[in-house]
């Protein structure tokens, strides 16, 4: 965590520009902004923590420049992120969150915060237009509610884009009985996007122009390699099926390294935040990618990791050498560093554009080798869905992918576990793709990771310390399928934009099972407000707790969830621009 202070800052950050980033990016000290609360005046790079049950929280502007250029961000307490917050569970938490944004803020004059993950009352969630109506220039909305839960989470703004401009920090819940490990040592590393650009200004570049990022387009050259490789027939007709999809294979997200530059605890790579250790102490390491629109792949060269939670859960221990962590998820690890004086916290993007890296280290000052960011991975169809390879649809009119055909009784007989589509799928200006036969892919690492030589974490390795909570049966089922068209940058559920689309109604106390089909060619990290998702295998047993649902490309994922929490709740993919663009629905939990 990193809070620039008047005195220990840097001295004119603006003038330095380097590949990666300022060295010391952050808050452009000097300025005379700086918030005089005792709390959060601490040392450059220390962090900002705020614990206790009483919390005032200011939501303001605050110049920041990570890049060579200063910007305005959006700031809590003046501190990107924002101040880590300590609770406790068992007790009732008051957090005055006050709206303190300029006149003419290019940001709007409304806020809010969302407490990601945390179960609490619908009235204290912090979704305007679902939860409340937001928090205007100049009020304070007090948020009260007993914390009921334990571990590693995070908090954001839910209006507009601006937890694309900074409004994010992480949050921490001290269980009331100890942890069932040892630590000597305790760290979050927070993992986020910046961009330079207005988060507005990138999503009209996003509608416009969806392939701005992926300039990457295969060669002439991978063509006579992989005909080499594959045959010339077969080559041919795997471009002539990415050629029909309207995509290249190299599109792994939206938005790359080309726009941004990310930043751990607040720092660029080389600002190189630092954890110190004492050799052979376990450090905790508590993750959270709090990202816009990135996924993060995490190692520390040198070290094994072992997964301790995921989404603040427990699960049972698992040792790794790396994992993929989806935007808005969280992932506590621990590490027993010892042998050299210095490891590097290595995350580079999914897509391979770029990479975030901080340090271990056994004193200030140190660093280890940074890896270098891996070659790009090439989609396969079997990663779009499309069952074991591209030459089982040779034979199709691969026209009809574009026009929602895929779905359509003829593709059946050709795959015998075809999936069913909703009708509203069908010849709907907003789905330009479907999957033919989607499956959970638990014990997938994912496009990348497989077969690296490293062991990856999948979710079929994480399993909650806790049979399911809950014990019933799913009473109904209901099936979701994650739509979009590449080319106008619209997503939805069921090909439907949140805007077109009637809430979903849950009916209070039941169990019941979300199956959600990924139709596009994205990966989509999906979020229920209030209640916990609780995912299955392909067998309907229950595996591990969480609060996000990551869904790769060609996934079918089912989880539980028990509506015990009254009231009108978001549900949603938490790529932000994927949000906005409108994957997201309303769960109503009605009596
Ligand atoms: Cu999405």
């Amino acid at each position: 965590m990193t809070l620039r202070t008047p005195n220990g800052g840097p001295a004119q950050p603006a003038r330095r520009r380097f590949v990666q980033g300022l060295a010391a990016g952050g808050a452009v000290a000097g300025l005379g902004l700086w918030p005089r609360a005792s709390y959060a005046l601490q040392g450059a790079g220390l962090p900002s923590v705020l614990s206790g049950t009483q919390f005032d929280l200011s939501i303001g502007e605050t110049p920041m420049n990570f890049t060579g250029r200063t910007r305005t961000a959006i700031t809590v307490n003046g501190s990107l992120p924002a101040p880590l917050l300590r609770w406790r569970e068992g007790t009732t938490v008051d957090l005055r969150v006050s709206n303190a944004l300029p006149m003419h803020s290019v940001h709007g004059h409304e806020t809010s915060i969302h407490w990601h993950g945390i179960l609490l009352p619908a009235n204290m969630d912090g979704v305007p237009g679902i939860s409340f109506d937001g928090i205007h220039r100049g009020e304070t909305y007090a948020y009260r509610f007993d914390v009921k839960q334990s571990g590693t989470y995070w908090y954001h703004s839910h209006s507009a884009y601006q937890e694309q401009v900074g409004l994010y920090g992480p949050l921490i819940i001290d269980p009331i009985e100890p942890a069932p490990f040892a630590f000597d040592r305790d760290y979050v590393v927070m993992l986020t996007d910046w961009t330079d650009l207005d988060p507005a200004a990138l999503f009209a570049r996003l509608k416009k122009m969806p392939g701005y990022d992926n300039y990457y387009k295969r060669t002439l050259g991978d063509f006579m390699r992989d005909a080499r490789r594959d045959g010339l027939a077969e080559t041919i007709e795997d471009r002539k099926l990415w050629g029909a999809m309207r995509m290249t294979p190299t599109d792994l997200a939206d938005v790359n390294a080309n726009t941004y530059t990310y930043l751990l605890n607040g720092t660029t790579s080389l600002g190189n935040w630092t954890g110190l250790f004492r050799s052979g102490e376990k450090v905790r390491l508590r993750f959270i990618n709090g990202a816009s629109m990135t996924y993060f792949d995490v190692r520390i060269p040198g070290l094994k990791m072992t997964v301790v939670a995921a989404d603040g859960q427990y699960v049972h221990p698992v040792t790794v050498d790396e994992f993929r962590i989806a935007t808005a998820e969280t992932f506590d690890v621990i590490v027993e560093p010892s042998g050299q004086d210095a490891f590097t916290i290595f995350a580079q993007d999914m897509g391979r554009t770029g990479y975030v890296s901080g340090t271990l280290a056994v004193r200030e000052g140190l660093r280890a080798p940074v890896p270098a960011v891996e070659a790009r991975q090439i989609l396969s169809m079997a990663d779009m869905g499309h069952g074991a390879a591209a030459h089982d649809m040779a034979g199709m009119d691969m026209a009809g992918m574009d026009h929602a055909a895929m779905g359509h009784a003829a593709m059946g007989h050709a795959m015998p576990a075809a999936q069913h589509h909703p009708a509203s799928e069908s010849h709907n200006p907003f789905v330009d793709m479907q999957a033919a036969s989607p499956t959970p892919k638990l014990d997938d690492p994912g496009i990348g990771l497989r077969d690296n030589g490293r062991t990856v974490l999948t979710y079929s390795m994480l399993r909650s310390v806790f049979d399911d909570p809950d014990g019933r049966d799913p009473g109904r089922d209901i099936e979701l399928h994650l739509t979009g068209h590449m080319e106008r940058f619209t997503w939805g559920f069921n090909g439907q934009k949140f805007s077109q689309a009637e809430p979903l109604r849950f009916n209070y106390g039941e169990r019941l099972r979300i199956v959600l089909v990924n139709d596009t060619m994205m990966t989509h990290p999906i979020h229920l407000h209030g209640m916990w998702s609780d995912l299955e295998d392909a067998d309907g047993n229950f595996h591990v707790r969480k609060h996000t649902i990551d869904m790769p490309p060609g996934s079918r994922r089912s989880y539980r969830v028990r509506a015990d929490a009254l009231g009108g709740w978001a549900y949603h993919c938490h790529l932000l621009f994927h949000m906005e663009a409108g994957m997201m629905r309303e769960v109503r939990v009605d009596e």
